[in-house]
């Protein structure tokens, strides 16, 4: 098959899941053309079948909010044709559902019928697309799509319940590369770390308001209270400088490290013994799925559809959102010596179950489908 694959190239759940699909269907032989406006960021090798075409898009003294989505749009109707796509895929419905419904129009005028799937992330149905400035073009792509997934049946739910929708949309879970995820524990990099001994704590996100960072460092001080550990927080974003004075004035600059965004978080993660996920929304939590990946239990929030990968009382617990008092009193639960290793292996196997050998022939499947169904509307 020949796909066009439409996300943002930055940091961030729904370009990494992107890329990754891409990246998997191109080794099974697809040819995966990703259409963005810079290269993804995993994106960072050389593969015969994956191909980048880079969105330009041109200012001019008029323009205060230069137009992407049409060059977007535009850019689509290009390669459709140049490349003879069998199918776009666009992950997050603002605005890449809109642009590829533009493009679908444009090439139908030109006899080409072009399926779209359109992939739903979470903050493009839970925050921003559920705006009433946003809310009439979102209802209006997501329906217009030949395919709708989402990443949790939390997400779909959502999505029915805040948007007029009279498409079926299939749940399809985010995936893990348990390959690159395997264990490659850097003892060295722990002991630098935790020389005493220490439990290893850690945390990633994008660190907006959304992530409840805080939360993060209110449990880890109840912890290492109890339970002398050390925490890691890694990734970069808005509330970060909030959160360095917050940890200042709780006086445990010393048993924190900032590490900024990382390229292989898995190095991190392979020598953490807890994850720690608050979020205020979360429709799936991919960086619990990579924790997880790493044999690292979680403690999370129950937002969203995080328990439909965090299992309660299995691969780590999840406490209703701002009950910082419970999750760090699970985490030193899990802490615990006689404890820890059986969480651990929890995490892993439950891990196991989002592997990208489970989950790819679901979108394979669901691509067959959606394209025998534009092929036979007549
Ligand atoms: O977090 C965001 O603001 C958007 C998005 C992203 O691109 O990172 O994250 C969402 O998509 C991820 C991949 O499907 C999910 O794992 C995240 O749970 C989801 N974030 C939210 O729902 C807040």
């Amino acid at each position: 098959m020949k796909i066009g694959i439409v996300c943002y190239p930055t940091y961030g759940g729904s370009g990494v899941v992107a890329t990754e699909l891409g990246k998997a269907l191109a080794s099974q032989g697809h040819k995966i053309h990703f259409i963005t406006y810079s290269q993804p960021t995993r994106l960072d090798f050389f593969s015969g079948n994956i191909y980048y075409h880079k969105v330009d898009i041109k200012t001019y003294p008029l323009f205060k909010y230069p137009p992407y989505e049409l060059a977007l749009a535009s850019k689509m109707v290009n390669i459709v044709q140049v490349e003879k796509l069998d199918l776009l895929h666009v992950h997050y419905a603002i605005p890449h559902a809109s642009s590829a419904y533009m493009a679908k129009q444009i090439l139908a005028t030109k006899g080409i019928r072009i399926p779209v799937v359109t992939t739903l992330h979470g903050t493009d149905i839970t925050l921003v697309g559920k705006d009433e400035i946003y809310e009439p073009v979102v209802s209006f792509s997501i329906n217009q799509s030949d395919g709708v997934t989402s990443v949790s049946s939390d997400l779909k739910r959502e999505t029915y319940e805040h948007f007029d929708i009279h498409n079926e949309i299939e749940v399809i879970p985010n995936f893990i590369d348990l390959e690159r995820f395997k264990k490659q524990k850097k003892e060295h990099f722990k002991m630098a770390i935790c020389p005493n001994g220490e439990k290893l704590i850690s945390h990633t996100s994008n660190f907006r308001k959304v992530k409840r960072v805080d939360d993060v460092v209110k449990i880890f001080c109840r912890i290492n209270r109890h339970t002398p550990s050390k925490l890691l927080l890694v990734g970069d974003g808005p509330e970060r400088s909030n959160i360095e004075e917050l940890c200042a004035e709780m006086g445990i600059m010393e048993d924190v490290r900032f590490l900024g965004k990382l390229e292989a978080v898995e190095e991190v993660l392979s020598v953490s013994d807890l994850f720690l996920m608050p979020s205020e929304k979360e429709s799936f939590g991919l960086a619990a799925l990579e924790a997880m990946a790493c044999e690292v239990p979680v403690i999370s929030s129950n937002a969203g559809g995080i328990p439909e990968l965090n299992v309660n009382g299995i691969s780590g617990f999840t406490s209703k959102v701002g009950n910082v008092k419970e999750m760090a009193k699970n985490g030193i639960h899990i802490l615990k010596d006689e404890n820890l290793p059986k969480f651990k292996e929890n995490a892993l196997k439950r891990a196991k179950e989002f592997d990208v050998t489970n989950v790819l022939p679901m979108y394979e499947k669901y691509y067959e489908k959606v394209m025998e169904k534009v092929i036979n509307v007549v």
